[in-house]
């Protein structure tokens, strides 16, 4: 049985989607509610729905692609070119592509056979989503403080999603927030934060050299997450990065979430993770997905640089909104755009 689960705003276009993507012999293994929104708190419910495929006598999984031969080479050929196409590294594609027609062998009992463009590209999406690591989200505990900054480059989102995580916490968790940035770099970039400070009435501190830090933290009160608002810095300016670590090094954060963006390039992607490696990052933040047109060559680099876990997804512009935890079905949704269906015959 080929089993997968699908979320949509009612059983309709739940049903609608399982159909599209699993064909019409499909069946409804089972279906409860759940909260989406700010994190599941904001209590717009939505429809899960899990839904099998009989894979009988070895026959592959997807309704109405009935086997034929065994997988011609040249199919696996044209999967690697379509990755390596959306920036994916030659090694990466090789690897994805080897490990997603294993994946679909083993699932139908070790036969070589042909399998339609819809199985090789779901086997593919199974196998970035187990290449990609998500880790867990901030836990903000009361009476317990915990001192978490965002780093990135330049215009990624790092601002707009600390204010999106301060209201989360602020207003849905009702934990004791403070604000405090060490971005004096650019003139608007106090403002923009003291903006979300003011409207969200939490305490925010400006800090500009590494010996006002501790200053600047006691100066917040007793707050339960202390959230740190970085410059966007080249990550190949090392002499900028080094400023930052010196600043962050005194405030001695628990966790430092790198803040990338999902519309960069596979290349760019790899170039910050390898700038701010210096700044040992805890974990991922992926912005923009809703402007990224695909996903592969983003995790490509995620892959191959050995990117700490996801913690989160951002989704848009909204504050609070558009920001989800990190999880592994929602980044392969969009691996190689939309749709997804490689150019594969079946
Ligand atoms: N579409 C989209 N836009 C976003 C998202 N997150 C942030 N933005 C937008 O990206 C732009 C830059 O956001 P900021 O939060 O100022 O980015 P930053 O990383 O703090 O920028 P610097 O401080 O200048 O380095 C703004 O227009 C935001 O509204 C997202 O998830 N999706
Ligand atoms: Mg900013």
């Amino acid at each position: 049985m080929y089993i997968r689960t699908f979320q949509a705003a009612n059983l309709q276009a739940a049903l609608a989607e399982i159909r599209e993507q699993m064909g019409t012999d499909a069946t409804v293994l089972h279906t409860r509610q759940v909260k989406d929104g700010w994190m599941g708190w904001l209590g717009r419910t939505q429809v899960e729905v899990t839904a099998g495929l009989r894979t009988e006598n070895n026959q592959p999984s997807l309704a109405g692609q009935a086997p034929s031969e065994s997988l011609p080479r040249p199919e696996a050929e044209q999967l690697r070119e379509l990755l390596i196409r959306e920036g994916v590294s030659d090694a990466v594609a090789e690897r994805w592509t080897r490990r997603s027609i294993e994946t679909l062998r083993v699932e139908h009992g070790g036969q070589a056979m042909a399998f339609s463009s819809m199985a090789l590209q779901n086997a593919l999406q199974r196998v970035v989503a187990a290449d990609i690591e998500c880790g867990a989200p901030i836990r903000a505990l009361p009476n317990e403080r915990r001192v978490i900054a965002l780093v990135g480059p330049t215009g990624v989102g790092k601002t707009t999603t600390v204010a999106k995580l301060a209201a989360g916490f602020r207003i849905q968790q009702k934990r004791r927030v403070g604000l405090l940035t060490i971005d004096t770099y650019r003139i608007a970039a106090v403002h923009q934060l003291q903006a979300y400070a003011d409207i969200m009435d939490l305490p925010m501190q400006v800090v500009e050299r590494p010996d006002q830090m501790q200053a600047g933290l006691k100066a917040l009160g007793d707050v339960d997450l202390v959230l740190i608002d970085t410059a966007g810095r080249n990550p190949h300016f090392t002499a900028r990065i080094e400023q930052l670590r010196a600043l962050l090094a005194a405030a001695a954060p628990d966790e430092t979430h790198l803040v990338l963006s999902a519309t960069s390039s596979a290349s760019t992607t790899a170039g910050v993770l390898k700038g701010f490696a210096s700044v040992k990052p805890t974990a991922a933040i992926l912005t923009k997905m809703d402007e990224s047109e695909q996903t592969a060559g983003v995790l490509s680099a995620f892959y191959e640089q050995n990117a700490p876990p996801l913690s989160y997804l951002t989704t848009g512009q909204q504050v609070p909104d558009d920001i989800e935890v990190g999880n592994r079905d929602r980044i392969v949704k969009a691996l190689l755009g939309r749709p997804q269906a490689p150019a594969i015959a079946a």
